[in-house]
Protein backbone atom coordinates (compact mmCIF):
# COMPACT_ATOMS: atom_id res chain seq x y z
CA UNK A 1 0.00 0.00 0.00
CA UNK A 2 2.64 2.42 0.99
CA UNK A 3 4.96 1.74 -2.01
CA UNK A 4 1.87 2.63 -4.42
CA UNK A 5 0.42 6.03 -2.37
CA UNK A 6 4.30 7.00 -2.52
CA UNK A 7 4.36 6.74 -5.52
CA UNK A 8 1.39 8.65 -6.55
CA UNK A 9 1.65 11.24 -4.05
CA UNK A 10 5.38 12.08 -6.23
CA UNK A 11 3.42 11.99 -9.22
CA UNK A 12 1.29 14.71 -8.01
CA UNK A 13 3.41 17.04 -6.35
CA UNK A 14 5.73 16.67 -9.54
CA UNK A 15 2.66 17.66 -12.03
CA UNK A 16 1.40 20.32 -9.37
CA UNK A 17 5.18 21.54 -9.74
CA UNK A 18 4.87 21.01 -13.43
CA UNK A 19 2.10 23.42 -13.72
CA UNK A 20 3.12 26.22 -11.19
CA UNK A 21 0.42 26.12 -9.02
CA UNK A 22 0.93 27.80 -5.62
CA UNK A 23 -0.88 25.56 -3.61
CA UNK A 24 1.42 22.23 -3.08
CA UNK A 25 0.16 19.57 -0.51
CA UNK A 26 2.20 20.14 2.78
CA UNK A 27 5.27 17.84 2.72
CA UNK A 28 3.18 14.67 4.87
CA UNK A 29 -0.55 15.24 4.84
CA UNK A 30 -1.03 13.19 1.68
CA UNK A 31 1.17 10.53 2.69
CA UNK A 32 -0.45 10.45 6.78
CA UNK A 33 -3.82 10.05 4.68
CA UNK A 34 -2.24 7.77 1.80
CA UNK A 35 -0.94 5.57 4.76
CA UNK A 36 -4.31 5.16 6.78
CA UNK A 37 -6.65 4.53 3.75
CA UNK A 38 -7.23 0.77 3.33
CA UNK A 39 -6.84 0.18 -0.37
CA UNK A 40 -9.41 -2.36 -1.72
CA UNK A 41 -9.38 -3.51 -5.22
CA UNK A 42 -12.92 -4.72 -6.29
CA UNK A 43 -13.96 -6.94 -9.54
CA UNK A 44 -17.12 -6.46 -10.50
CA UNK A 45 -18.95 -8.66 -12.63
CA UNK A 46 -20.23 -6.23 -15.00
CA UNK A 47 -23.14 -3.22 -15.98
CA UNK A 48 -25.83 -5.83 -16.93
CA UNK A 49 -28.61 -4.71 -14.84
CA UNK A 50 -30.02 -1.97 -13.16
CA UNK A 51 -29.40 -4.70 -9.54
CA UNK A 52 -25.72 -4.52 -10.80
CA UNK A 53 -25.37 -0.87 -11.23
CA UNK A 54 -26.96 -0.58 -7.54
CA UNK A 55 -24.87 -3.16 -6.03
CA UNK A 56 -21.46 -1.11 -7.62
CA UNK A 57 -22.92 2.12 -6.35
CA UNK A 58 -23.61 0.76 -2.84
CA UNK A 59 -19.80 -0.43 -2.24
CA UNK A 60 -18.21 2.82 -3.85
CA UNK A 61 -20.42 4.27 -1.07
CA UNK A 62 -19.16 2.80 1.86
CA UNK A 63 -15.73 2.02 0.61
CA UNK A 64 -15.56 5.97 -0.12
CA UNK A 65 -12.55 8.20 1.21
CA UNK A 66 -13.88 9.91 4.13
CA UNK A 67 -14.98 6.01 5.20
CA UNK A 68 -11.39 5.31 5.07
CA UNK A 69 -10.86 3.67 1.62
CA UNK A 70 -9.18 3.96 -1.18
CA UNK A 71 -10.78 1.94 -3.63
CA UNK A 72 -9.88 0.11 -7.02
CA UNK A 73 -12.68 -0.82 -9.42
CA UNK A 74 -12.60 -2.93 -12.08
CA UNK A 75 -15.70 -3.91 -14.09
CA UNK A 76 -15.35 -7.67 -15.78
CA UNK A 77 -17.63 -7.09 -18.75
CA UNK A 78 -18.88 -10.55 -17.83
CA UNK A 79 -15.87 -12.17 -18.96
CA UNK A 80 -14.26 -14.61 -16.10
CA UNK A 81 -11.09 -14.04 -17.49
CA UNK A 82 -11.12 -10.17 -17.24
CA UNK A 83 -11.83 -10.88 -13.59
CA UNK A 84 -8.68 -13.66 -13.23
CA UNK A 85 -6.51 -10.47 -14.55
CA UNK A 86 -8.27 -7.67 -12.11
CA UNK A 87 -7.29 -9.73 -9.18
CA UNK A 88 -3.98 -10.47 -10.04
CA UNK A 89 -3.32 -6.98 -11.02
CA UNK A 90 -4.60 -5.80 -7.71
CA UNK A 91 -2.34 -9.04 -5.94
CA UNK A 92 0.61 -7.16 -7.92
CA UNK A 93 -0.18 -3.69 -6.43
CA UNK A 94 -0.43 -4.93 -3.30
CA UNK A 95 -3.78 -3.94 -2.14
CA UNK A 96 -5.36 -4.74 1.40
CA UNK A 97 -8.05 -6.39 0.18
CA UNK A 98 -9.80 -7.98 -2.52
CA UNK A 99 -13.57 -7.68 -2.54
CA UNK A 100 -14.87 -10.00 -5.52
CA UNK A 101 -18.10 -10.89 -7.34
CA UNK A 102 -17.25 -13.89 -9.56
CA UNK A 103 -19.15 -14.04 -12.54
CA UNK A 104 -19.58 -17.94 -12.61
CA UNK A 105 -19.36 -20.04 -9.50
CA UNK A 106 -16.38 -22.26 -11.11
CA UNK A 107 -12.72 -21.60 -12.28
CA UNK A 108 -11.02 -19.55 -9.54
CA UNK A 109 -9.30 -22.14 -7.52
CA UNK A 110 -5.78 -20.65 -8.55
CA UNK A 111 -6.45 -17.44 -8.91
CA UNK A 112 -7.33 -17.39 -5.26
CA UNK A 113 -4.80 -19.57 -3.90
CA UNK A 114 -2.62 -16.66 -5.38
CA UNK A 115 -4.31 -14.02 -3.39
CA UNK A 116 -4.30 -16.54 -0.35
CA UNK A 117 -0.49 -16.86 -0.90
CA UNK A 118 0.35 -13.01 -1.12
CA UNK A 119 -1.61 -12.55 2.26
CA UNK A 120 -4.85 -10.87 0.55
CA UNK A 121 -8.07 -11.29 2.54
CA UNK A 122 -10.72 -12.19 -0.41
CA UNK A 123 -14.36 -10.97 0.63
CA UNK A 124 -16.72 -12.74 -2.02
CA UNK A 125 -20.24 -11.26 -2.55
CA UNK A 126 -23.19 -11.59 -4.15
CA UNK A 127 -22.64 -14.99 -6.06
CA UNK A 128 -20.99 -18.14 -4.93
CA UNK A 129 -17.75 -19.70 -5.78
CA UNK A 130 -17.50 -23.72 -5.61
CA UNK A 131 -14.14 -24.31 -4.09
CA UNK A 132 -12.24 -27.31 -4.04
CA UNK A 133 -10.39 -26.19 -0.95
CA UNK A 134 -11.48 -24.61 2.19
CA UNK A 135 -10.07 -21.09 3.17
CA UNK A 136 -9.59 -19.24 -0.35
CA UNK A 137 -11.55 -16.83 0.86
CA UNK A 138 -12.09 -15.21 3.79
CA UNK A 139 -15.84 -14.46 4.21
CA UNK A 140 -18.99 -14.13 1.94
CA UNK A 141 -21.80 -11.76 1.69
CA UNK A 142 -25.06 -11.94 -0.89
CA UNK A 143 -28.51 -14.11 -1.02
CA UNK A 144 -29.85 -17.52 -0.91
CA UNK A 145 -30.62 -18.05 -4.28
CA UNK A 146 -32.28 -21.15 -4.13
CA UNK A 147 -34.36 -19.96 -1.26
CA UNK A 148 -35.39 -16.86 -3.73
CA UNK A 149 -36.43 -19.69 -6.20
CA UNK A 150 -38.39 -21.51 -3.88
CA UNK A 151 -40.46 -18.50 -2.55
CA UNK A 152 -41.13 -17.60 -6.36
CA UNK A 153 -42.46 -21.21 -7.17
CA UNK A 154 -44.55 -21.73 -3.45
CA UNK A 155 -46.26 -18.45 -4.31
CA UNK A 156 -47.19 -19.69 -8.08
CA UNK A 157 -48.14 -23.11 -6.52
CA UNK A 158 -50.53 -21.18 -4.26
CA UNK A 159 -52.13 -18.95 -7.31
CA UNK A 160 -52.69 -22.32 -9.32
CA UNK A 161 -54.40 -24.17 -6.40
CA UNK A 162 -56.47 -20.49 -5.55
CA UNK A 163 -56.95 -20.61 -9.33
CA UNK A 164 -58.51 -23.90 -9.74
CA UNK A 165 -55.82 -24.99 -12.32
CA UNK A 166 -54.24 -27.97 -10.81
CA UNK A 167 -54.84 -30.68 -13.71
CA UNK A 168 -55.05 -28.06 -17.06
CA UNK A 169 -51.40 -28.21 -18.38
CA UNK A 170 -49.49 -25.10 -16.64
CA UNK A 171 -46.87 -23.97 -19.55
CA UNK A 172 -43.94 -22.22 -18.25
CA UNK A 173 -40.82 -20.38 -19.74
CA UNK A 174 -37.63 -20.10 -17.83
CA UNK A 175 -35.39 -16.74 -19.40
CA UNK A 176 -32.28 -17.74 -17.21
CA UNK A 177 -29.49 -15.59 -15.51
CA UNK A 178 -25.71 -16.07 -16.81
CA UNK A 179 -25.35 -19.86 -17.38
CA UNK A 180 -23.40 -20.91 -14.56
CA UNK A 181 -23.99 -18.08 -12.34
CA UNK A 182 -24.85 -18.87 -8.72
CA UNK A 183 -28.27 -16.37 -9.13
CA UNK A 184 -28.85 -18.99 -12.04
CA UNK A 185 -28.29 -21.80 -10.87
CA UNK A 186 -30.31 -21.17 -7.66
CA UNK A 187 -33.12 -20.21 -9.38
CA UNK A 188 -33.61 -22.40 -12.10
CA UNK A 189 -33.06 -25.26 -9.68
CA UNK A 190 -35.96 -24.24 -7.97
CA UNK A 191 -38.07 -24.11 -10.92
CA UNK A 192 -37.01 -27.33 -11.97
CA UNK A 193 -37.88 -29.38 -8.85
CA UNK A 194 -41.24 -27.61 -8.83
CA UNK A 195 -42.26 -28.82 -12.45
CA UNK A 196 -41.02 -32.46 -11.10
CA UNK A 197 -43.57 -31.94 -8.10
CA UNK A 198 -46.36 -30.83 -9.92
CA UNK A 199 -48.13 -33.04 -12.71
CA UNK A 200 -49.16 -30.48 -14.59
CA UNK A 201 -46.57 -27.84 -14.93
CA UNK A 202 -44.46 -28.08 -18.39
CA UNK A 203 -41.45 -26.72 -19.35
CA UNK A 204 -42.35 -25.19 -22.43
CA UNK A 205 -39.46 -23.38 -22.96
CA UNK A 206 -36.10 -22.98 -20.81
CA UNK A 207 -33.59 -20.35 -23.04
CA UNK A 208 -30.63 -17.95 -21.48
CA UNK A 209 -31.82 -14.23 -21.79
CA UNK A 210 -28.35 -13.34 -20.01
CA UNK A 211 -29.93 -10.89 -17.51
CA UNK A 212 -30.50 -8.60 -20.02
CA UNK A 213 -33.75 -6.88 -21.43
CA UNK A 214 -32.18 -6.60 -24.91
CA UNK A 215 -31.33 -10.33 -25.03
CA UNK A 216 -34.61 -11.28 -23.18
CA UNK A 217 -36.73 -9.85 -25.47
CA UNK A 218 -34.61 -11.29 -28.42
CA UNK A 219 -34.92 -14.54 -26.92
CA UNK A 220 -38.78 -14.54 -26.11
CA UNK A 221 -39.25 -13.03 -29.15
CA UNK A 222 -38.15 -16.10 -30.91
CA UNK A 223 -40.05 -18.36 -28.76
CA UNK A 224 -43.20 -16.36 -29.62
CA UNK A 225 -42.82 -17.15 -33.37
CA UNK A 226 -43.49 -20.75 -32.40
CA UNK A 227 -45.96 -20.84 -29.58
CA UNK A 228 -48.09 -18.31 -28.26
CA UNK A 229 -49.31 -20.82 -25.64
CA UNK A 230 -47.88 -20.22 -22.69
CA UNK A 231 -49.30 -19.06 -19.17
CA UNK A 232 -45.95 -18.15 -16.80
CA UNK A 233 -42.64 -16.73 -17.64
CA UNK A 234 -40.31 -16.84 -14.79
CA UNK A 235 -37.59 -14.08 -15.43
CA UNK A 236 -34.57 -14.47 -13.65
CA UNK A 237 -33.88 -10.82 -13.35
CA UNK A 238 -35.90 -7.78 -13.48
CA UNK A 239 -34.47 -6.48 -17.07
CA UNK A 240 -35.18 -9.65 -18.37
CA UNK A 241 -39.15 -9.03 -17.23
CA UNK A 242 -38.78 -6.46 -18.69
CA UNK A 243 -37.48 -7.52 -21.97
CA UNK A 244 -40.45 -10.43 -21.93
CA UNK A 245 -42.86 -8.18 -21.64
CA UNK A 246 -42.18 -5.57 -24.59
CA UNK A 247 -41.92 -8.77 -26.60
CA UNK A 248 -44.94 -10.56 -25.41
CA UNK A 249 -47.24 -7.25 -25.14
CA UNK A 250 -45.60 -6.63 -28.70
CA UNK A 251 -47.49 -9.85 -29.88
CA UNK A 252 -50.33 -9.21 -28.39
CA UNK A 253 -50.44 -10.99 -25.23
CA UNK A 254 -51.48 -9.26 -22.07
CA UNK A 255 -49.60 -9.73 -18.87
CA UNK A 256 -51.74 -10.17 -15.88
CA UNK A 257 -52.25 -12.89 -12.86
CA UNK A 258 -56.17 -12.64 -14.07
CA UNK A 259 -56.38 -14.58 -17.41
CA UNK A 260 -53.01 -13.32 -19.18
CA UNK A 261 -49.35 -14.49 -19.28
CA UNK A 262 -48.23 -14.31 -15.49
CA UNK A 263 -44.67 -12.74 -15.02
CA UNK A 264 -42.67 -13.90 -12.32
CA UNK A 265 -39.17 -11.65 -11.39
CA UNK A 266 -36.53 -11.55 -9.02
CA UNK A 267 -34.42 -8.46 -8.15
CA UNK A 268 -37.59 -6.30 -7.00
CA UNK A 269 -35.32 -2.96 -8.42
CA UNK A 270 -37.44 0.12 -8.53
CA UNK A 271 -38.11 -0.94 -11.99
CA UNK A 272 -39.22 -3.59 -11.67
CA UNK A 273 -41.63 -2.62 -9.04
CA UNK A 274 -43.59 -0.07 -10.95
CA UNK A 275 -44.33 -3.12 -13.41
CA UNK A 276 -45.91 -5.17 -9.78
CA UNK A 277 -47.78 -2.09 -9.33
CA UNK A 278 -49.60 -2.00 -13.11
CA UNK A 279 -49.91 -5.64 -12.51
CA UNK A 280 -47.71 -6.76 -15.59
CA UNK A 281 -45.54 -8.46 -13.46
CA UNK A 282 -47.50 -10.60 -11.15
CA UNK A 283 -44.29 -11.72 -8.01
CA UNK A 284 -41.03 -9.63 -7.84
CA UNK A 285 -38.88 -11.50 -5.44
CA UNK A 286 -36.77 -9.33 -3.49
CA UNK A 287 -32.77 -9.62 -3.82
CA UNK A 288 -30.64 -6.87 -2.08
CA UNK A 289 -27.71 -5.35 -3.90
CA UNK A 290 -26.85 -3.14 -0.96
CA UNK A 291 -23.67 -5.21 0.14
CA UNK A 292 -21.47 -2.08 0.77
CA UNK A 293 -21.89 -1.64 4.34
CA UNK A 294 -21.61 -5.60 5.18
CA UNK A 295 -18.50 -5.34 3.23
CA UNK A 296 -17.79 -2.35 5.57
CA UNK A 297 -18.39 -3.80 8.63
CA UNK A 298 -16.47 -7.14 7.96
CA UNK A 299 -13.21 -5.32 6.81
CA UNK A 300 -13.52 -3.29 10.41
CA UNK A 301 -13.75 -6.72 11.75
CA UNK A 302 -10.88 -7.91 10.27
CA UNK A 303 -8.88 -4.97 11.04
CA UNK A 304 -9.84 -4.69 14.25
CA UNK A 305 -8.82 -8.70 14.84
CA UNK A 306 -12.66 -9.14 15.65
CA UNK A 307 -14.28 -12.32 15.11
CA UNK A 308 -16.24 -12.22 11.68
CA UNK A 309 -19.57 -14.17 10.56
CA UNK A 310 -17.62 -16.21 7.61
CA UNK A 311 -21.02 -16.31 5.35
CA UNK A 312 -23.69 -14.15 5.72
CA UNK A 313 -27.00 -14.04 3.67
CA UNK A 314 -28.83 -10.73 3.48
CA UNK A 315 -33.08 -10.93 4.22
CA UNK A 316 -35.22 -10.59 1.73
CA UNK A 317 -38.90 -10.56 0.81
CA UNK A 318 -41.19 -10.18 -2.00
CA UNK A 319 -43.78 -8.34 -3.03
CA UNK A 320 -46.84 -9.18 -5.95
CA UNK A 321 -49.06 -7.48 -7.31
CA UNK A 322 -51.46 -6.95 -4.29
CA UNK A 323 -49.12 -6.25 -2.09
CA UNK A 324 -47.09 -3.75 -3.89
CA UNK A 325 -47.54 0.31 -3.44
CA UNK A 326 -46.83 3.46 -4.34
CA UNK A 327 -45.32 4.05 -0.75
CA UNK A 328 -43.12 1.31 -1.14
CA UNK A 329 -41.39 1.97 -4.80
CA UNK A 330 -41.12 5.60 -3.33
CA UNK A 331 -38.99 4.70 -0.49
CA UNK A 332 -37.13 2.20 -2.14
CA UNK A 333 -33.12 2.98 -2.09
CA UNK A 334 -32.63 1.14 -6.46
O1 LIG B 1 -30.38 -10.84 -9.92
C1 LIG B 1 -29.25 -9.80 -11.72
C2 LIG B 1 -27.81 -9.48 -11.89
O2 LIG B 1 -26.14 -11.97 -9.12
C3 LIG B 1 -27.98 -11.38 -7.79
O3 LIG B 1 -27.15 -10.56 -11.28
C4 LIG B 1 -27.19 -11.09 -8.99
C5 LIG B 1 -27.97 -11.08 -10.27
C6 LIG B 1 -29.22 -10.21 -10.29
O4 LIG B 1 -27.42 -9.09 -13.08
O5 LIG B 1 -30.09 -8.71 -12.00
Amino acid sequence: MKKRILAMTACLVFLLSGCGKQAQPPANASDDKGDSLIVVGFSQVGAESEWRVANTESIKAALSEENGYELIFDDGRNKPENQIRAIRNFIQQGVDYIVFSPIVETGWNSILQEAKDAGIPVIVIDRYIESEENGLYTAYIGSDFRKEGENAVQWLEKLMIKQGRTEDPIQIVDLQGTMGSSAQIGRTAALEQAINRNANWVMADQVCGDFTRAKAYEVMSEILTTSKDIDVVYCENDGMALGAIDALEEAGLKCNADGGVIVISFDATREGLKYCLDGRIALNVECNPLQGPYVDEIIKQLQNGDPIKQEQYIEETQFDFLTVSQELIDSRKY
